[in-house]
């Protein structure tokens, strides 16, 4: 790749969004100060040195990619700290990197900085990393959230990266929490099993956040490598591993090599989940870790959920707002301004759609439609479409939109026995099918009178001008 993380700590630092946090525990204080750190708006990356237990220099990286300006600095998009205006921005680019996945298949180099240290045998010991416990009830550490699960499909060769959770349970195996069925990793895992085989894998657990959050990606099974470098315009440098014969990205951080063998599975969890509560200590596959790689002075990429807003939760958000949108405009929804997924709820419970309304009925067509895209249809709970005066990202301004727009009995549907999801803390335990229902909010003013709905108050810009050069200080 063009730059690896080092050279992204540089570019981050330079415009003033890189914060070093000194003498850290990995026992939940790294977890606290990121949870604390987002709560402001445009907050920075925060790096964790001289982590407690650990040698200066085994770092800890969170909140790489959860504001406009570092997801910016990231995918190589002009500099925005607005959400919106990086929404605008995505809804071009995100089609185009698609249709260029082709055009950049990693590219096989024979080293890179990776390779600076292998350890194999006794040494395989994957204490040796500050992997944190982010939550106080969660079951154990996570070396693995803002990583990259590398596998292959044994029939095809197709090579997928996914970004799922790893837990040590103990120096050499970690769980591997993949959706079962629909995790693309799940699906090669399943295949090697069903001849009785071992899965071969390779998780990246650091490396430039450009690989994360493309293995953190809805993409099309074994896009990721040359989604990346569709972004960068330049191939991912990869290297043959050499017991998995797994690419792995030449200039990662750390790299854990191993099997996950047949019918071994073990205990799981529970770790903090993006609803905000903890999920299920449940059977997982595991991996035995063989061979571990690492740079010399490695660091972990961490994207830790959390109730909202999480570290995980704004790039799925923005990735899936866009997808959204763009999806709405296929299926023949004219004027929509807008979609977002918020962060108040980290995504999909609440999904916002803005429109400039066209036609009668042209708000509950958007909204219906939303409700049901795969990408977010099992984990929706309200969808609330607002005419296109208000910011959809702006959770103050649909509140607003909602008082004020909304009459309940009129503007409220509800569906039934909609997909729901096993992590959705309102349904209760052993349920034998996981189903929700969805309320359907139309907060746009009535479309039969709406040239006569009450005028918004609205400051006048050329006197908010003047003011502001007034009196400077009167914004926060
Ligand atoms: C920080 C973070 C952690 C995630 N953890 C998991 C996980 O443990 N298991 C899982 O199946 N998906 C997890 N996801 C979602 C997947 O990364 C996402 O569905 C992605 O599309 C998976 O890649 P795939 O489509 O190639 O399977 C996580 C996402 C993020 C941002
Ligand atoms: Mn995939």
């Amino acid at each position: 790749m063009k730059d690896n993380l080092r050279d992204w700590l540089k570019k981050a630092e330079a415009i003033g969004k890189l914060k070093r946090v000194e003498g850290a525990d990995w026992d939940l204080e790294i977890g606290t100060a990121t949870t604390l750190n987002l709560k402001r708006k445009d907050c920075p990356a925060l790096l964790f040195d001289n982590i407690k237990d650990y040698p200066k220099g085994y770092r800890v990286l969170t909140c790489s990619t959860s504001t406009a300006s570092l997801w910016a600095l990231t995918f190589n998009l002009p500099m925005t700290d607005s959400d919106l205006e990086l929404l605008g921005i995505l809804r071009e680019k995100l089609p185009q990197w698609e249709s260029n996945v082709d055009r950049f298949p990693p590219e096989l180099v024979s080293t890179g900085s990776v390779l600076e240290n292998v350890l194999s045998g006794d040494d395989v010991d994957l204490f040796r990393f500050p992997a944190p416990k982010w939550h106080s009830l969660d079951g154990g550490r996570e070396i693995g959230t803002g990583d990259a699960v590398i596998t292959k499909d044994p029939e095809t060769g197709e090579v997928n990266l996914g970004a799922y959770r790893i837990q040590i349970l103990d120096k050499k195996t970690t769980g591997l929490y993949m959706v079962q069925g629909s995790a693309h990793g799940d699906v090669h895992r399943a295949k090697y099993h069903a001849r009785g085989e071992p899965c071969p894998i390779a998780v990246s657990v650091g490396h430039h956040p450009l690989i994360f959050r493309t293995a953190a990606a809805e993409l099309p099974r074994g896009a990721e490598y040359g989604f990346a470098g569709a972004v960068r315009g330049e191939p991912v440098k990869v290297i043959n591993e050499e017991i998995t014969g797994l690419p792995i990205p030449a200039d990662s951080e750390i790299v854990l090599v191993g099997w996950c063998h047949p019918n071994k599975y073990s205990s799981e969890g529970p770790y903090g989940e993006w609803t905000g509560y903890y999920g299920r200590e449940a059977p997982a596959p595991t991996i035995e870790i063989e061979r571990i790689y690492h740079r010399n002075e490695p660091i972990i990429v961490g994207s830790s959920d959390s109730r909202p807003p999480s570290d995980a939760s704004y790039g799925q958000i923005l990735l899936r707002s866009t997808l959204i949108h763009n999806m709405l405009i296929k299926s023949g929804i004219p004027d929509v301004k807008a979609v977002w997924l918020s962060r108040e709820v980290n995504g999909p419970p609440l999904i916002i759609v803005s429109i400039k309304q066209r036609y009668a009925g042209h708000a509950k067509e958007a909204a219906l439609l939303a409700s049901q895209f795969r990408i977010a249809a099992n984990k929706a709970k309200y969808v609330v479409v607002v005419d296109e005066d208000i910011d959809p990202t702006n959770t103050a301004e649909v509140l607003w939109a909602m008082g004020t727009r909304v009459d309940p009995v009129e503007d409220i549907d509800i569906i039934r026995r909609a997909p729901g999801t096993g992590l959705d803390p309102r349904i209760p335990r052993g349920a034998k099918a996981f189903f929700n229902s969805k309320a359907i909010i139309d907060a746009c003013k009535p479309f039969e009178w709406i040239d006569e709905f009450p005028k918004a108050i609205d400051l006048e810009p050329d006197v908010v001008e003047r003011v502001r050069a007034k009196w400077k200080d009167l914004e926060g």
